[in-house]
């Protein structure tokens, strides 16, 4: 009885060690399964119908708004620069995604890429309804970021590096652009638009500011006046019909991916590159 009891313990001891091993050592599988970790300091979780998102808190402060970094690689609406005050806010850690927006609105406006894929396909307009849903859902007040708090957040807020890119100088390191997604071609995996959260996140912890997809911003675009200003949200009349987009996207080439960099579209636009991050 006693050594069958000595046998027993032996294989059981043999069998735990193999499987420390197995873990240990499988890092094939454990890269395939990689997640978004949360680096930032101070945020708040959301949940909504089992889907759950964080909000960054951003500190208030004044910046330099435009072309800040003299290397001559800007637009010529990226001038003159304005300097900005804003007061504190929150923004979405990563673009709002795929299963985020199946679950406020019921439906996925296109095709589906992942649940942690960003959704795309959506106009201003859409983007209007799905945060009044959400909001119902939720009795927040989540909106899309102003142009100013978004380009204060991607440029890491109170602890900017002043960075070229959300998070880096080296646009690899942060954002999906065409160098690597789109020109590796339809055959490859890295193709297309990607899980969000798997590359470096920025100063405040928030993932793909550049690239990946586009982001709406709230605001009509105009031109900067070179005035300083406190918590600008654009022009208040129908002065633009024009919406804001920033960011640059996995299709497009890494100077869309500055930080400063602007564009527009009509309200009403949609396109497979663009998408939108949530503020409150
Ligand atoms: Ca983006
Ligand atoms: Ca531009």
């Amino acid at each position: 009885m006693k050594r069958i009891a000595i046998i027993a313990i032996t294989l059981a001891a043999v069998a735990a060690f193999a499987t420390l091993c197995f873990h240990l050592f499988d890092f094939g599988s454990q890269q395939q399964d990689k997640q978004l970790v949360t680096l930032a300091d101070d945020y708040q979780t959301f949940e909504v119908k089992g889907v759950r998102f964080n909000m960054v808190r951003v500190e208030g402060g004044t910046f330099t708004m435009g072309a800040t970094i003299d290397d001559g690689d800007f637009d010529p609406d990226e001038v003159p620069t304005q300097q900005v005050t804003l007061t504190s806010y929150t923004i979405g850690e990563t673009e709002v995604t795929q299963a985020l927006w199946q679950a406020v609105m019921g439906y996925l406006p296109t095709r589906y890429d992942g649940d942690d894929h960003p959704i795309k396909d959506v106009s201003w307009d859409d983007c209007q309804q799905f945060i009044s849903k959400l909001n119902e859902l939720t009795g927040q007040h989540f909106h899309l970021p102003t142009e100013a708090q978004w380009e204060f957040a991607a440029r890491g807020g109170c602890k900017s590096k002043n960075y070229k890119y959300a998070g880096s100088n080296n646009i690899d390191d942060v954002a999906w652009y065409s160098a690597n997604a789109w020109d590796k071609g339809k055959e490859s995996p890295d193709f297309g638009n990607h899980a969000v959260g798997m590359l470096a996140p920025n100063e405040l912890g928030l993932y793909d500011m550049s690239g990946n997809v586009w982001e709406w911003c709230e605001d009509y675009y105009s031109h900067y006046d070179g005035q300083p200003k406190t918590d600008p949200a654009g022009p208040t009349d129908s002065q633009g019909s024009f919406r804001v987009n920033r960011g640059g996207s996995w299709d497009y080439i890494a100077t869309s991916s500055r930080t400063c960099n602007r564009r527009n579209r009509t309200p009403d636009f949609r396109n497979f590159n663009l998408g939108l991050r949530l503020a409150q």
